[in-house]
């Protein structure tokens, strides 16, 4: 039996993932002391600056984290995100703006949310945007007042007749929805409005991450003019034990196609996803369910897991995810913050801290009970100089070079066949983590069926690598960009994405090398590799 395994690779990486260990750190740590310092490396040159990306969204200089409001608008897409306009630390937060007519290159815009009201006056936090029927996008996100309470806030384009919306007004009636003695929410967990939605009634519904006690909550509110909100008595939708749930987002996806649906779109073919950012653990999860629009409640399917252990979009570094429906293209988007794994005084040294992942499409499997994401059909305009290889054997034990790539900033499809199945290692029932179990059997613990794939970012003596592998048990495409490598196995139903920051591997002196560390031949039954371009981005 062949089994055809297929990897796509942005310098991105392993489906495991084999170069140290995961970090996952807390993402709003508060460091009063390096608010005050200064950014020292924003104005040196790329040379210097190695792991600055080349077409990973990211802004000039400084922090940035949670995407915010994505949306197309008289066809130009909006990015927004979470900015710290003064330093490489969370901070000081402010909305950034950049918009592109390819999602791949973008033009950076003024600072179109900062805080100005009593009702953000101490920062302007994340939120989505809506499309209204009439055309207009509205805005919702969470502002921090002087109590520094968590509230609700509406801004909305001052000039709609302006494609690239530079100009915004906040409404006079902010905050729309707030913590009172009443309604029992909890000040300080109380975030993060997704695009909102009109149920049958002709009231919006939108919904807000939260928390009592361990127990996530997606609050929900309606509203019949988007000014004035009304608390519903019932969540959305909670699970107990699941700590705070930030940057909910909820959205249908068609069953048995690819196509991507509006929130707006009430129809009867398609399921539901919710998806959580779990503020403990740093993963966003998602489930995949029912919504009933009587009762205003979604149910997840039998077998779809609310929790940490629950599906997840990605399973390396990619947090506060948020879609958007691509009206022109008919497809749902997915963006999601990538966060440093470098320490923050490096950070401060090169003058900026977090990446964006390049823009997914995703649908619903055929399955029904997982999503699928590929990266956007755009980022393939950056691809120059091909390289293929087909039906090579590739001996267990055995390392080859793939060459005239610039392996520090390429993109890569690969598919092994593999026949001799019967000798793969029995998978463990117990082994249901996959960041546990990449630790335990890396690249270089020889397995019969692998491990065999990419090393990438790799040096030339191969004293730094980093491997993107499979290993078979009783099946990816990856894209390589300087400190980032995003790898998406089996079509897309698998996604790890990590940060990599190589001292030789760096500025034309990156290597790309597939190998096989199993003890069985494996072949690989095509290969494509492309130099990327840079993409203009700031
Ligand atoms: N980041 C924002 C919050 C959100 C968190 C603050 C998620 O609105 O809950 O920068 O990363």
């Amino acid at each position: 039996m062949a089994i055809i395994s297929s990897l796509r690779h942005f310098l991105f990486l392993a489906l495991l993932l084999g170069y140290g260990v995961f970090e996952l750190e807390a993402s709003h740590r508060i460091y009063e002391d390096l608010q005050s310092l200064e950014p020292t490396g924003i104005t040196s040159t790329t040379r210097q600056q190695p792991y600055r990306t080349g077409y990973h969204f990211q802004p000039a200089k400084n922090w940035m984290n949670d995407p915010d409001a994505p949306m197309i608008y008289k066809g130009i897409y909006h990015f927004f995100y979470q900015y710290n306009p003064k330093r490489t630390v969370w901070g000081n937060i402010v909305w950034g703006h950049s918009a592109s007519t390819d999602l791949v290159n973008w033009i950076p815009h003024k600072i179109p949310i900062y805080p100005s009201q009593p009702s953000d006056i101490n920062g302007a936090w994340s939120g989505s945007a809506t499309i209204l029927p009439n055309g207009k996008p509205y805005i919702l996100y969470t502002g921090i007042n002087p109590r520094d309470d968590q509230v609700q806030n509406l801004v909305v384009p001052k000039n709609a007749s302006d494609p690239y919306l530079r100009d915004w007004v906040k409404s006079p009636k902010n905050p729309l929805m707030a913590p009172t003695a009443q309604n029992q929410i909890n000040s300080s967990s109380f975030r993060d409005p997704t695009t909102a939605w009109l149920g049958h009634d002709g009231r919006w519904r939108v919904i807000i991450g939260s928390k009592i006690h361990r127990e996530g909550l997606a609050i929900l509110y309606r509203s019949k003019d988007f000014v004035h909100w009304t608390k519903s008595q019932r969540p959305l939708h909670s699970a107990k034990g699941t700590g705070m749930w930030e940057c909910p987002d909820f959205f249908p996806v068609y069953i048995n196609s690819q196509i991507g649906v509006d929130t707006l779109v009430l129809d009867k073919n398609v399921k539901y996803v919710l998806k959580l950012s779990l503020d403990d653990t740093k993963h966003d999860y998602y489930t995949i369910g029912t919504y009933n629009q009587t009762k205003d409640v979604y149910t997840p399917d039998k077998g779809s897991v609310d929790g940490d252990s629950g599906l997840r979009y990605d399973y390396g570094k990619f947090y506060a995810s948020k879609t958007f429906f691509d009206s022109a293209k008919n497809r749902r988007i997915l963006w999601g913050w990538i966060n440093e794994s470098s320490s923050v005084e490096d950070d401060v040294k090169k003058g900026w801290s977090g990446v964006q992942a390049i823009p997914r499409s995703l649908w619903l499997d055929k399955s029904g009970k997982q999503l699928v994401q590929w990266p956007i059909k755009e980022i393939e305009k950056l691809r120059v100089n091909p390289i293929n290889l087909s039906n090579k054997e590739l001996k267990g034990g055995s390392v080859l070079e793939v060459p005239h790539v610039t392996a520090e900033q390429a993109d890569i499809e690969i598919s092994f066949e593999v026949s001799k199945f019967g000798k793969a290692e029995v998978l463990d029932p117990r082994w249901t983590n996959p960041q546990l179990l990449c630790s335990q059997k890396g690249a270089s613990v020889r397995g019969s069926l692998g491990p065999f794939g990419l090393l990438v970012l790799a040096s030339k003596g191969m004293q730094e690598r980093t491997a993107v592998f499979f290993r078979i048990f009783k099946g990816h495409n990856k894209y390589i960009d300087r400190s980032i490598v995003e790898s998406f196995g089996g079509g897309g139903k698998s996604c790890i994405t990590a940060r990599v920051y190589p001292t030789l591997a760096i500025n034309g002196a990156a290597h790309l090398y597939a190998f096989n560390n199993g003890t069985e031949s494996v072949k690989i039954a095509r290969l494509s590799a492309w130099s990327m371009k840079k993409a203009q981005i700031s």
